[in-house]
């Protein structure tokens, strides 16, 4: 998503926000500007399409310079990549606006402000907000005063920051639903949607809350919150590199990354969802007429990723009511497929150069899918650059091999790209407010399952002298079960199976005895009993269960059967939340063993190989 940075200084301000755009590049990539208000008190403006390096260029040959500045990198949603749809978006010649999300409302708002004589010149929703600002300011006189007043009629997703000729002295910035963040210097201050932004200018950085409006000063952060009440946002210093190429005070990457889980699947829902809703644009322009056509879905993907594109298949068919297909790639790229009229190939790659999902991506262009639709973790990544439609996920550098945070965040998006298709195939607008409320809840609840690392370690021993294990799952958490499979035997070498529970009886049941631990996921869904039954079936033959279950499931702590309670979770979201668990008894299992976690024997990161 696209990114924002500004400055407000007693240096000029071209420089710092160059950069802060080249390091924010990853978000957008599709044009890029900048706006500086001059020592003639002027607003200048930059604007250019492709990459911040062409912005760069022209501000090298005419130079913006100032103390007070915005700049942005843009990833369209509303208008295709152009000189004239690129922000900074100004009102008049004074006014300039650069903006991360998305206004839902944009066309009532558009054609309001048209009648009341200003003059559109792009086709983004974001010239609608610059135009309702300079409104509201043309009464109030105050920029600060016409932002408060102008945000009232937004509706959507966005975190904007503002500046006016008027009042050269200050920007005005804030947040609903897009990110943003202030940075702390000495006689300056800066904002971005990201803080690595501004790394070369601080190190320290304010983290606007949601609704938050901030008048920011050479010497002064101002900051209010949702109700008009001034606060106060602690300041946090960044650690230099402990971001990502650094374990920081864990063990091992794979362990970060278990614990960065909430912050990743919060940052992958930004500027994607409402309290209630799904901005359907944040898929990119062409999402709405994209997906009105799609009939049928296949899903192409590789190791965790498929096991992702596997939950996904349940979502898609139970919300969308869309038949949905999934393969691995390797076996997809090798046989004759026929496709179904009007399908959406949708692929999934933590790195974008997977060369299996690749290949089958080439294939799938010259075969007449649709189109292409990618949910990948690398921006500018083969994947990423060759395909239609992408969702980037947030989950930031993942090193160890292990997948863990680039799993719950392909989770993360792919049910948001289900919500959106299933609202273009009569998902009643409760229901999807139900889900998008519930996936609100998935950060806190894996931080609870967090919380229960002792316990989950306590549990790991008994699989330390093991040589094999079941996992069991039904319904969307048969995939957990198998990314569970997958994690143990990546990590600690046991050999680990996954079955759909129902299938239990149908074969394996036979290799269960006391030296074969089962793992069983229960979320407390319509499932549940039938799971229970298996359960039994586990323990009838001396077999021992390690059950993580919903508190709420009544699934009892037994003879042979040891259960980790886990918090009430919604049925649809359930499989982001049990896969936590999972994660982390791997790891316990893994560390007990010695293994080595973080890069273990034959594998690879980002498998750009066949
Ligand atoms: N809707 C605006 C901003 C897009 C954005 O935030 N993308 O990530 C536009 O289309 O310009």
């Amino acid at each position: 998503m696209c990114g924002i940075v500004g400055a407000v200084s007693e240096r000029d301000v071209q420089g710092i926000l160059l950069e802060g755009l080249r390091r924010l590049e990853y978000r957008g990539y599709d044009s890029a500007g900048m706006a500086v208000v001059n020592g003639s008190n002027q607003t200048q403006r930059a604007r250019e399409v492709g990459k911040v390096a062409a912005l760069a260029d022209a501000v090298t040959a005419h130079p913006l310079e100032g103390h007070l500045g915005i700049a942005h990198t843009r990833w369209a949603t509303h208008g295709v990549p152009s000189q004239v749809n690129a922000h900074p978006h100004m009102s008049g010649e004074r006014l300039a606006i650069v903006h991360n999300g998305i206004i839902e409302n944009y066309q009532e708002l558009r054609d309001e402000l048209k009648a009341e004589g200003f003059e559109f010149t792009s086709q983004t929703d974001t010239e609608v907000v610059a135009h309702l600002i300079e409104k509201h300011y043309r009464k109030l006189g105050k920029l600060y005063d016409a932002v408060k007043a102008a945000i009232t009629r937004l509706r959507g997703a966005y975190a904007l920051s503002v500046v006016h000729a008027d009042e050269p002295d200050h920007m005005v910035v804030c947040r609903e639903g897009s990110p943003l963040v202030v940075g702390v210097g000495i006689g300056e201050n800066f904002i971005a949607s990201d803080q690595l932004a501004l790394l070369p200018v601080t190190d320290r950085f304010m983290f606007l809350e949601e609704g938050d409006i901030a008048d920011i000063r050479r010497n002064s952060i101002e900051i209010h919150d949702r109700e008009g009440t001034p606060v106060e946002r602690d300041i946090t210093r960044f650690e230099h590199g402990a971001d990502s190429a650094d374990k920081g005070e864990y063990r091992h990457f794979m362990l970060k990354e278990i614990y960065e889980q909430p912050k990743v699947i919060k940052a992958t829902m930004e500027g994607r969802v409402t309290g209630s809703r799904v901005l359907e644009q944040a898929l990119g322009t062409e999402a709405a007429n994209l997906l009105d056509n799609v009939r049928h879905v296949q899903i192409i993907a590789c190791g965790t990723s498929y096991h992702a594109g596997m939950v996904a298949r349940y979502w898609i068919e139970e919300l969308a009511g869309v038949p949905c297909s999934v393969e691995v790639a390797s076996e997809f790229r090798y046989r004759k497929h026929v496709i179904q009229p009007d399908t959406l190939f949708l692929c999934i790659s933590q790195s974008g150069e997977t060369a299996d999902t690749l290949a089958a991506l080439r294939q799938a262009k010259k075969a007449g899918f649709r189109a292409a639709l990618a949910i990948c973790n690398v921006p500018g990544s083969s994947l990423v650059r060759e395909s239609d439609l992408v969702i980037m996920t947030q989950a930031g550098p993942e090193i160890g091999v292990a997948s863990t945070k680039a799993f719950t965040t392909q989770l993360t998006a792919l049910l948001i790209f289900t919500l959106a298709l299933a609202r273009h195939n009569g998902l009643a607008e409760d229901k999807e407010a139900e889900i998008v409320k519930a996936l609100h809840l998935v950060p806190g609840q894996v931080s609870d399952i967090l919380a229960l690392n002792a316990g989950i370690e306590e549990m790991s021993k008994a699989f330390m002298d093991k040589f094999h294990s079941l996992f069991l799952g039904r319904g969307s958490q048969f995939p957990v079960a198998m990314e569970g499979a997958l994690k143990l035997k990546e990590i600690s070498y046991i050999h680990a199976e996954a079955y759909p529970a129902g299938e239990l009886k149908h074969g394996p049941l036979a290799l269960v005895d006391s030296e074969m631990p089962v793992v069983t996921v229960a979320p407390n869904n319509d499932l549940v009993e039938k799971l229970k039954s298996n359960l039994e079936e586990v323990r009838a033959r001396g077999g021992e269960l390690f059950v993580f279950a919903d508190k709420s499931a009544g699934v009892q702590e037994e003879e042979g059967i040891h259960v980790m309670q886990l918090p009430e979770v919604h049925e649809i979201t359930a499989p982001i939340v049990y896969t936590v668990p999972l994660q982390l008894l791997s790891y316990h299992v893994a560390v007990l063993k010695g293994t080595d976690v973080d890069q273990p024997r034959n594998l690879a990161k980002s498998v750009t190989v066949e």
